[in-house]
């Protein structure tokens, strides 16, 4: 009898443990599409942010009033080893087919891990969460050089979103790698919208195998497809959505290139026929001059998203 009160003494405390914890860890841990591994990081006040370990790649950013700014390819594959079409995919060690590795390196379809207790990165945001990337074996084949690539996904005041990458090199040697953050935006139609704050920039057209132009318009519009490299860009490039009213703010540090990419009528074996009209990618991208990571050292780049209503400063 007295043993029967005390279990239940004890699965009482317990589940008031685990409810206690629940309320105060930063985000879920649950599984998406086809079991896979997945966060989801919520602020509060509605905004959220979910998150594959497969590719550390965030699938779905929310804002405080539940509105999805990302976009997912409707015909993605959640199956290792395809990359998933959609949300914001990480190309790392290498951006596009340059180099020795297949199409924009292999952190897109690598198993990150969160880390629990990340080396010191000042936030004031209890909503986020760490993952961390190794090479295994395998990558060392490919790509020979021992790295630690630290991700913050974090949600900020209002509901901005903030990847903060940080990689670090582990190894005697130093390395060399090009990168981008390739996210897809939602936006209500592609031919409504502009993008702003790459007048009078460069850019290498990959459509034309690269060659170097100068953007003279004061802003983008698009009506067919376009895939360029705009190098040394400023830190901020907006996405005006004249339809919803809204404006993407795209603020990036240590990644000084961007990439503006939709593929329109092009064929992408994964992405819906349409799904080209709902979105548009603004990238942080370091491709022109790769970085550079001494041995011991740790390059950082930051990558913040936010949506203010247009014609706000
Ligand atoms: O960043 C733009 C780009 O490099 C385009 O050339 C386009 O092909 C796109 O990325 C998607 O690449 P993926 O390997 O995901 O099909």
């Amino acid at each position: 009898m007295m043993g029967n009160s005390a279990n239940l003494g004890y699965l009482i405390l317990w589940a008031l443990l685990v409810a206690v914890f629940a309320e105060h860890s930063p985000f879920e841990q649950t599984k998406g599409i086809n079991g896979l591994d997945k966060i989801i990081v919520r602020d509060g006040r509605g905004a959220s942010v979910e998150v594959y370990l497969y590719g550390g790649q965030v699938a779905s950013w929310k804002s405080e009033k539940g509105e999805e700014l990302l976009v997912m390819s409707s015909k993605a594959i959640f199956e290792p080893p395809a990359p998933i079409r959609g949300g914001i995919p990480i190309l790392f060690p290498q951006y596009s087919n340059t180099g020795p590795l297949p199409n924009h390196g292999f952190a897109r379809n690598r198993f990150w891990a969160i880390e629990a207790n990340p080396p010191p990165l000042p936030s004031n945001s209890s909503a986020k969460v760490d993952l961390i990337l190794r090479p295994s074996k395998d990558d060392m084949k490919i790509w020979p050089h021992k790295f630690e690539y630290r991700l913050r996904i974090e949600l900020g005041d209002g509901g901005d979103l903030t990847l903060t990458s940080r990689v670090k090199n582990s190894d005697g040697k130093p390395f060399h790698f090009t990168f981008a953050l390739h996210p897809y935006f939602a936006v209500s139609d592609i031919s409504e919208i502009q993008v702003e704050g790459l007048h009078n920039v460069d850019y290498l057209d990959q459509q034309k195998n690269r060659a170097r132009f100068t953007d003279h318009g004061k802003v983008m519009t698009f009506n067919s497809q376009l895939d360029r490299i705009y190098l040394s860009t400023p830190n901020q490039i907006r996405i005006v959505d004249h339809k919803k009213k809204k404006t993407i703010v795209v603020h990036k540090e240590g990644q000084v290139d961007a990439v503006v990419w939709n593929p329109w009528e092009k064929k992408v074996s994964d992405l819906g026929v349409e799904d080209y009209m709902r979105f548009v990618t603004v990238e942080s991208a370091a491709i022109e001059k790769p970085i550079t990571v001494k041995p011991g050292e740790e390059w950082k780049g930051i990558l913040q998203m936010s949506v203010v209503p247009s014609g706000h400063p």
